[in-house]
């Protein structure tokens, strides 16, 4: 009986291949007819290893994908590999193997693992950004944006990460420190590439609210981001000073014009022009200026560090008022990028003012009283500013309006004597793009002198990367390379160099899911026709770490490459969904090394010892498995252990997708007990070609059985739609003990289980999918599992929605039946009046009225 053991490797591999023979996976690009479905998890980075966070993540895209199959939607499910970026070229620097190859290898090894998961991909479409294939395109789709204006050249102050050697994006710095190196980031000043993603501020934002499909959490999330700010522009007049000459006002940004009589003080932030003329030649300034630029430009870093200032010395003159000056002072929390890079403070009304006033010894002019009188304001505190609505006071022509009448008076003031004007502004910056960096996309431009910046011309596609580049010194082997960047320039002909900047690896990743579409497209990156086609994506799957730098920029550049003709496309990802982390528990050593599961073992009652050693583990709780804690699981072992589907299964199983799982042995123990529980199951299924009975001639067991697989379809497709996983394994779990529960030896069993197993394969095949094309085959299911259509229940026997109708003749109980509770009131006649006991009852009358109560009485008028 070699049945009974499941054999999981020869199952797993016996079915892989199965699919592989038929293109099981393959788009249909000739299909027409059926609706497509895309379904995309974000896509890998080729570390050469997978974790089980990929794992989680790609199984959940598969149940999805192999749902959308089975629902009978063109389902395109690709994969490929975001290949460029800094850990190649750091391998590159510790191992001395080159990007290029360490890369390739990676792939290999990824790719390999990846097809043990039995994944239902379609490889035929499968892309590596570091391929020039694939570059190529988007070095097209840069001289595109330069030419619309979208991509554009500016010095500028850069995030430096100096661990790295290497700007990074505002979004790639994390309190700020750089989000790979951790290292504080430093300012400098750099000429840069700048994607203007700030001109789709507005539509980015109302492109939210259609997203509907998307996490609240995440549209939250970009909304903050893009920021959008209603106020007003003013000037205060600089009063003449020595060190003034040439600068005559200074124009703040505000969202509370409504305070600005409660205005004490004025900041500009440090490398604001007013502030670096200052500096020339006042050692102080340009001593504090220096000070705040080991800073770094994220908001961030701002925030988080102390407050301070500097008094320039310079007195403002208020907009509104010729009597009032107020000091204008340097601030470490005024933020170039933002508005004007100057603002002014009230203290009563804004905390951060106040606390700056506190520290300074500046007036603190209250403006606004709360209105209701609960709070007098004389009881408001000293020291915490009153950030409520309020009315005005000691605000002139203001004082006794509300806070949104104040706001529209100041502004229609300042408008009237041109001291101001009304603005919107967005906390979005416009995106930069230039990497100091060897492994990425090259920026198809060069330098000329006579003709200044000047695009590689289009024939001239793509601009290759180096193969022989030396990796020796620090800073950026492009720009160290002997003879690359030299060339000719495409204008004049004259000597020209090379820009040496690589662009961002996210400028990769924002339109690879556009390229699937159409992954042979030799002039463009993708044709308007395939977009439309198969964009957007219907379910896209990742982290939510991902939130506002990948799924933002690829909103904007879906936007950019329209502008450029490239197709209607403005949303790329229809419906977006964040899974969980997948952590373990963590364990050190008595000596205080954090110790590998596999370096520890268990005592039942006496708790976790090293194996080593025998001595005594101290066990921390679950955390992100993470190499520096050493509580990663292996995926790669545990295939080889328990098999993919047992794998699959249990990180499906274990809690909703969008939380984050704990790894336990015992979870996927239980998981490998389960499948072979499954298969001891099947094995025992009597064989029989007997139709199934009817429902009214079966034995209660069986019309129980049968009753249970409805609702388990039932279940389970709702639990799938809903992506609650867990539910759904836990309703194949509860029908596979329904199954094993019965008693074969019952009359008619045969056929009636039989019908339940395939069904239970069928519902189950998403999430397991060896065993269940091994089950399938094994009681004689027609062709491959995976080209069966999903199964659909028969409503009148989902007790689940059924509900129980008394039928009356001339207001007597004549018998009852079961109806569904979405049935016609017609429906629902039709039921009672085919009753042996009604129809009795109404043999030789005629009906004169029928009286439906909803869901509970139906009452038939007869005479
Ligand atoms: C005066 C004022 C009074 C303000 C008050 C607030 C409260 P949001 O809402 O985030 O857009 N601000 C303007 N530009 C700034 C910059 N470059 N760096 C740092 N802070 C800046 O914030 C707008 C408010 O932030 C503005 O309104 C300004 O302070 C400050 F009771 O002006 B306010
Ligand atoms: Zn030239």
């Amino acid at each position: 009986m070699t049945d009974i053991r499941y054999n999981f490797k020869q199952v797993e591999e016996r079915w892989q291949q199965a699919w592989k023979t038929h293109n099981s996976f393959t788009v249909d690009e000739q299909d027409s007819e059926t609706s497509k479905y895309y379904v995309l998890e974000m896509f890998p980075y080729p570390s050469g290893r997978l974790h089980m966070g990929h794992v989680r993540n790609y199984t959940l895209g598969d149940v999805v994908a192999r749902y959308h199959k089975a629902l009978g939607d063109n389902v395109l499910h690709p994969m490929g590999w975001d290949s460029f970026g800094l850990p190649a070229e750091n391998a590159a620097l510790e191992r001395n193997i080159h990007p290029a190859k360490w890369t390739k290898q990676n792939i290999i090894e990824m790719r390999r693992q990846f097809s043990l998961l039995g994944l239902s991909l379609d490889w035929s479409r499968e892309l590596s950004t570091s391929d020039p294939d694939y570059y190529q395109h988007e070095q097209k789709m840069f001289l595109d944006f330069y030419a619309a204006d979208l991509a554009y050249r500016n010095e500028s102050w850069v995030n430096w990460d100096p661990v790295e050697n290497t700007v990074l994006a505002n979004e790639q710095v994390v309190d700020g420190k750089g989000w790979r190196s951790n290292a504080p980031v430093e300012r400098r000043k750099l000429n840069q590439w700048f994607l203007r993603i700030s001109r789709y501020s507005e539509e980015l934002l109302d492109g939210i609210n259609t997203l509907d499909e998307w996490p609240s959490k995440v549209q939250t999330m970009q909304h903050n981001w893009i920021g959008k700010s209603q106020g007003a522009i003013l000037k205060w007049d600089i009063i003449a000073h020595p060190q003034t000459k040439g600068f005559e006002f200074l124009e703040v940004f505000t969202t509370r014009p409504d305070t600005l009589f409660g205005a004490s003080f004025c900041a500009i932030s440090p490398q604001h022009p007013v502030a670096l003329h200052l500096a020339q030649g006042n050692k102080t300034i340009e001593d504090f200026l220096l000070d705040c630029n080991t800073l770094g430009t994220s908001e961030a870093a701002i925030e988080q560090a102390e407050k301070k200032g500097l008094n320039t010395g310079v007195l403002l003159r208020h907009p509104l008022d010729q009597n009032i000056e107020v000091p204008l002072f340097v601030a470490n929390f005024v933020l170039l990028e933002y508005g004007t890079g100057a603002v002014f403070g009230c203290p009563a009304h804004d905390q951060r003012d106040m606390d700056f006033a506190l520290k300074y010894n500046l007036p603190v002019r209250r403006v606004i009283t709360p209105d209701d009188n609960s709070v007098s304001s004389s009881g408001l505190s000293k020291t915490a500013a009153y950030v409520g609505d309020g009315i005005l006071i000691n605000s002139a022509f203001l004082n006794g309006l509300s806070v949104t009448e104040a706001k529209e008076a100041v502004i229609k003031k300042l408008e009237d004597s041109q001291k101001g004007v009304r603005k919107t502004t967005f906390r979005l910056r416009d995106w930069g793009v230039s990497r100091q960096r060897y492994w990425g996309c090259p920026i198809p431009v060069v330098y000329c002198n006579n003709c200044g910046c000047v695009p590689v011309r289009e024939e001239d596609l793509p601009v290759v990367l180096p193969d022989d580049v030396s990796f020796a010194e620090n800073g950026n082997p492009l720009s160290a390379h002997p003879s690359w960047k030299h060339t000719t320039c495409p204008s004049c002909s004259g000597p020209a160099e090379r820009e040496t900047d690589t662009l961002d690896t996210f400028f990769e990743s924002s339109w690879y899911f556009a390229r699937f579409c159409d992954p042979t497209n030799q002039v463009l990156g993708f044709s308007s026709v395939a977009a439309k086609k198969w964009l957007p994506v219907d379910q896209y799957i990742g982290g939510v770490e991902h939130a506002v730098l990948h799924l933002l920029y690829s909103r904007f550049f879906m936007r950019a490459l329209r502008d450029c003709g490239y197709g209607n496309i403005e949303e790329p990802f229809k419906g977006l969904f964040t899974q969980g982390m997948v952590g373990h528990e963590t364990y050190k050593s008595s000596t205080g090394e954090w110790l590998a599961p596999d370096e520890v073992e268990s005592l039942d009652g006496e708790g976790f010892f090293q194996t080593k050693n025998k001595t005594k583990v101290l066990v921390g709780r679950s955390e992100k498995m993470s190499k520096s804690k050493k509580n990663t699981v292996d995926p790669a072992h545990i295939i080889t252990t328990y098999g993919a589907d047992a794998a699959r299964l249990f990180v499906l199983s274990d809690s909703p997708p969008s939380r984050d799982m704990e790894w336990t042995d015992k979870g996927i123990e239980g998981a490998w007990k389960y499948l072979n529980k499954l298969w001891r199951l099947a094995v025992q299924v009597p064989e029989t070609k007997e139709p199934l009975p009817s429902l009214d001639s079966m034995e209660p067991a069986l019309a129980d059985l049968l009753r249970l697989t409805n609702i388990s379809i039932k279940r389970i497709t709702e639990a799938i739609e809903g992506f609650r996983y867990n539910s759904a394994v836990a309703n194949i779990r509860e029908l596979t003990n329904g199954i094993s529960g019965l008693d074969l030896t019952i009359d008619g069993a045969a056929p009636v289980v039989k019908f339940s197993m395939l069904k239970l394969a069928q519902l189950a095949n998403p999430f397991i999918p060896h065993l269940t094309e091994e089950i399938w085959n094994r009681l004689g299911g027609a062709g491959l599992l995976v080209e069966q259509p999903w199964p659909v229940f028969d409503p009148s026997l989902v007790s689940d929605d059924l509900l129980t109708m008394a039928v009356q003749v001339n207001g007597k109980l004549r018998g009852t039946i079961q109806v569904s509770k979405n049935s016609s009131d017609t429906e629902c006649k039709t039921k009672a009046m085919i009753l042996p006991t009604v129809k009795a009852q109404l043999v030789g009358k005629e009906i004169q009225r029928v009286i439906v109560i909803q869901s509970k009485i139906i009452n038939f008028i007869a005479t």
